[in-house]
């Protein structure tokens, strides 16, 4: 099988650990793109001089060019600025949208047949864009938040209750911003409600609940604990991860079933926005989404999450994009 070409645009923190990554699990030759002149050429031959240590023959390129992305299979995208301590992932919408069309022009030019995976912030928006200048078909373009969203969920409730974090399935849908939706019933470690173990372990449902209110706030400010903690940037190993494992649920035709940003075309009672929901992932790109029933309490924090997604839309298209 010809190894998948995989072209990373934007060459920052998320680019870096994305190429070595990719390097590592030996996924496809990587192309990494920057607009800095020399920069991703240092990255890209830094992770390649650990080619003989990691034990990949996979090629690494860095480029200032677009045509060096022609035949790429995948695309992953983090060109634009991350957050600084005390912005908001929407304070970030003017800036990262005009790059966000410069790459989308750029990616319809020379990988039209690509699959496109974009992290860059505000998610939501951003994904939207792409897909509007692009033109691509919504299978193809999808946004990587859910996943990281999740397993900071999952990783909370598994040093909450002892246990190992592989055993903890917990979903968090929505926007990727302060109102995302943590599913609290669905969560389980290993179809073992979480509710019920808190409830055992403090013999105490008022107990439980507020210890869970308190996992599932730190997960909606996850993204801005790590900001405040850096100073310099926001996450980068844990969002290239998530990333990744996106990538191989495409690469692997796996239909893995991830929290995924992606076109809803009535799915959820949301038409013509990108949402994040769980959708199932293979070889074409989104292969289907999966709906799932909401109670009145989810459906109400669910709502309130689209229509933050709604405003941020229409802010970017009130700014010309
Ligand atoms: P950073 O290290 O600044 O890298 C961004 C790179 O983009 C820099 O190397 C820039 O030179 C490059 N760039 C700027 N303009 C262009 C352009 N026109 N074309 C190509 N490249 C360009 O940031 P980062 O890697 O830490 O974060 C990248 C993005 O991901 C930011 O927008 C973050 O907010 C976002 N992010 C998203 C998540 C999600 O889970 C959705 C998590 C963490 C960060």
């Amino acid at each position: 099988m010809a190894r998948k070409k995989i072209a990373l645009i934007g060459g920052g923190q998320i680019g870096g650990v994305l190429a070595q990554l990719i390097a590592q699990k030996k996924l496809g030759d990587v192309v990494l793109f920057d607009i800095v002149e020399d920069f991703p050429q240092g990255k890209t031959l830094d992770i390649a001089e650990a080619s003989r240590v990691d034990g990949t023959d996979v090629v690494l390129k860095g480029t200032n060019t677009y045509a060096d992305i022609t035949g790429s299979d995948i695309v992953i995208i983090t060109a634009g600025l991350p957050r600084k301590p005390g912005m908001s992932r929407d304070d970030l919408l003017t800036t990262n949208a005009k790059i966000m069309k410069q790459v989308a022009e750029g990616v319809k030019e020379h990988a039209p047949n690509s699959i496109v995976i974009i992290i860059s912030n505000p998610l939501d928006a951003m994904v939207t864009l792409f897909q509007k200048v692009s033109g691509f078909p919504t299978h193809r373009v999808i946004g990587q938040a859910g996943v990281l969203d999740s397993s900071r969920f999952s990783t909370f409730i598994a040093w909450e209750l002892d246990v190992s974090v592989r055993d903890i399935n917990a979903m968090v849908l929505g926007g990727h911003g302060d109102t995302m939706v943590p599913l609290v019933r669905y969560a389980n470690v290993n179809g073992v409600p979480v509710m019920e173990m808190l409830e055992r372990k403090y013999k105490d449902a008022a107990k439980a609940k507020e210890v869970m209110e308190a996992m599932v706030s730190r997960t909606k400010m996850a993204g801005g604990e790590v900001v405040k903690l850096l100073k310099t940037g926001s996450a980068f190993y844990s969002p290239a991860a998530s990333a990744i494992a996106m990538a191989e649920a495409i690469i692997y035709d796996e239909n893995r079933l991830l929290p995924t940003c992606v076109y809803l075309n009535g799915e959820f009672g949301v038409d013509g926005y990108y949402v994040g929901v769980p959708a199932v992932l293979g070889e074409k790109g989104v292969v289907r989404i999966v709906e799932l029933t909401l109670d009145e309490e989810e459906q109400a924090a669910f709502d309130k999450s689209i229509n933050a997604v709604k405003t941020l839309v229409a802010d970017m298209e009130r700014l010309g994009f």
